[in-house]
C-alpha cells in the first residue's frame, strides 16, 4: 500500500515516515490479533481487505469525492446525527482514535492524565497520522464530557475547522429543546457549508440508508446471541470500528452477506468457539479502532465477547429514526427525538442505560459482564458502580476495568479476567 499512496499522503501533509511507521505497526497487530483467528467466516475477507487500505483506498476514495465537491465532515460522538451530513450530500467520518501514537504530542497542549481517546484524536493530527482528520471540510464536537469539550477548543485553535454541538446533561423538556434547536442549528450549518437545501426527498433517502446500515448491525448483533457464537467478538468488534468510515451503503451489503454465512453456520451448529466458551458482555467507554485489546485478552482466555454495551456497538444502532415524516421540520423534530434515546454516562440521571445492559444480558445470554472504562473517563467509571449495583441483584457476575491504550498493564489484566472468567457459573 504504502508505495502507491505516498503522493496522496504526501499532497495531505502527513509525516510520512511516522506514517510509514504507524501503519507497520498497524499491520502487526492486525497479523497477531485478527489473521491468527480460527475459523473465520469468508464474509471477514472484505473487511480485513478494508483494514489493509484503511489510509489508502478508502482515502482516495473521500479524497476524489472531495475533488467532485462533496464536503467531508469528521465527527467524535454517536449524537452527530449522520442522516443530516448524508441528506446535505456529504461525507460522515468517525475520527476517534484507538492508539497510543501521538500522545507525547498531545500531552504539549493537554494533560497528561486526559483520557486515552482524547489524547489519541489529538496526538494523531499533531504527529500528521490521520489521513481523515486532513479531508475534513468540518469537524464537529460535542459537550458530552468535560475532557472533550475543553480539548475541541484547543484542537479548533489547531485545526480552525470545528464545529460544537450542545449537547444537554438531562433529558428534562429543557433539555430536550435546547437538543432539538441544537440539531436544526447544525442542519443549517450544514446547509451553508455544503450549499445543499435539505428536503424532504433527500432526507428519506439519507434516513433510509443509515437505518439500513443499523439493521445490518442489529441483525449482526442478533446472530451473536447464538451458542456456539457464529462469529468472534474481535471480529464483531471490527465490523462497528469499520462502520464510522466505511461506504454506508456498501457497508450495510457487505454485513448482510457475512450475516448470510453467519446462519448457515447457526443452522448448522459451526462456531468460532466451542460450545463451552462462556460468554461475557463489555460495557462502557467506546473501543475506537485498532482498540482490539481487552477483546483479545478475553477471547484469548477462550471465552467470547457476545455484545459490546457502548458506542462501538449496541448503542449507536440500537434504535431507528422514524422514516415516517413529510416535511424537514418533522424529520428534525424525529432526529432530536431518536439521538436523545441514547444512554452516554454523559447525562444524568441515566438509568435507560442499566435497562439497556439487563436487556443485552438477557438477549445474548451472557454470562459476565466486563465493565471497561479508559482511565480518566469519568463519567463511565463512576457511573460503572451502578453497573455493577444493577448486575448484582440480578446475579450477573461483573468485574470493573480501567486501563488505556498502552500494552503495559495487559499481562496484569489477563490475570484478572482469568480469575473472572473461571468464576463465572
Ligand atoms: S456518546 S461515550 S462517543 S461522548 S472522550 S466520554 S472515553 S473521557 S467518547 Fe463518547 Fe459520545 Fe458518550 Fe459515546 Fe470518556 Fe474519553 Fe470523554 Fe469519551
Amino acid at each position: 500500500m504504502t508505495e502507491t499512496y505516498r503522493n496522496m499522503w504526501s499532497e495531505l501533509g502527513l509525516n510520512l515516515e511516522a506514517h510509514d511507521g504507524l501503519l507497520g505497526v498497524l499491520s502487526d497487530a492486525y497479523k497477531n490479533i485478527y489473521l491468527s483467528q480460527k475459523n473465520r467466516p469468508e464474509g471477514m475477507k472484505y473487511f480485513d481487505f478494508v483494514i489493509s487500505e484503511v489510509h489508502g483506498l478508502r482515502i482516495k476514495e473521500i479524497y476524489q469525492a472531495k475533488k467532485e465537491g462533496k464536503k467531508v465532515i469528521g465527527t467524535f460522538c454517536v449524537y452527530v446525527p449522520e442522516e443530516l451530513i448524508i441528506a446535505s450530500n456529504g461525507v460522515s467520518i468517525g475520527l476517534c482514535a484507538g492508539a497510543e501514537v501521538g500522545s507525547t504530542e498531545a500531552e504539549k497542549y493537554i494533560p497528561r492524565n486526559t483520557c486515552a481517546l482524547i489524547k489519541a484524536f489529538m496526538g494523531f493530527k499533531l504527529a500528521g497520522l490521520c489521513p481523515y482528520v486532513e479531508l475534513t471540510d468540518l469537524i464537529v464536537g460535542e459537550t458530552t464530557c468535560d475532557g472533550k469539550k475543553k480539548a475541541y477548543e484547543i484542537f479548533n485553535d489547531i485545526t480552525k475547522k470545528v464545529y460544537v454541538m450542545e449537547i444537554p446533561n438531562m433529558k428534562e423538556e429543557e433539555g430536550k429543546r435546547l437538543w432539538n434547536s441544537e440539531v436544526k442549528k447544525f442542519a443549517g450549518k450544514l446547509e451553508e457549508l455544503t450549499g445543499e437545501k435539505l428536503t424532504v426527498e433527500k432526507l428519506k433517502a439519507a434516513v433510509k440508508i443509515v437505518n439500513e446500515k443499523r439493521k445490518a448491525l442489529q441483525r449482526l448483533s442478533d446472530l451473536r446471541s447464538y451458542s456456539p457464537s457464529p462469529v468472534s467478538g474481535l471480529d464483531a468488534l471490527l465490523i462497528n470500528q469499520v462502520s464510522f468510515y466505511d461506504d454506508p451503503i456498501r457497508f450495510t451489503q457487505k454485513v448482510h452477506e457475512l450475516c448470510n454465512e453467519l446462519e448457515e453456520r447457526v443452522k448448522s451448529g459451526m462456531g468460532v468457539t466451542e460450545k463451552v466458551s462462556k460468554r461475557i458482555l463489555l460495557s462502557g467507554s467506546p473501543m475506537a479502532i485498532p482498540n482490539w485489546k481487552i477483546h483479545s485478552i478475553i477471547e484469548g482466555l477462550g471465552a467470547i465477547v457476545a455484545g459490546e454495551e457502548a458506542c462501538v456497538g449496541e448503542r449507536n444502532f440500537r434504535t431507528l429514526l422514524n422514516e415516517d415524516f413529510t416535511s424537514v421540520e418533522e424529520c428534525l423534530n424525529s432526529i432530536s427525538e431518536r439521538y436523545l434515546t441514547m444512554d452516554c454516562a454523559c447525562f444524568t440521571p441515566n438509568k435507560e442505560r442499566l435497562e439497556h445492559i439487563k436487556d443485552m444480558v438477557k438477549k445474548l445470554n451472557i454470562q459476565g459482564v466486563i465493565h471497561y472504562s479508559l482511565q480518566f473517563c469519568t463519567p463511565y467509571m463512576i457511573e460503572a458502580y451502578k453497573v455493577k449495583e444493577t448486575l448484582d441483584s440480578i446475579g450477573v457476575p461483573c468485574m470493573k476495568i480501567e486501563t488505556d491504550y498502552s500494552m503495559e498493564d495487559a499481562g496484569q489484566l489477563k490475570t484478572r479476567i482469568e480469575a473472572f472468567i473461571e468464576m463465572i457459573k
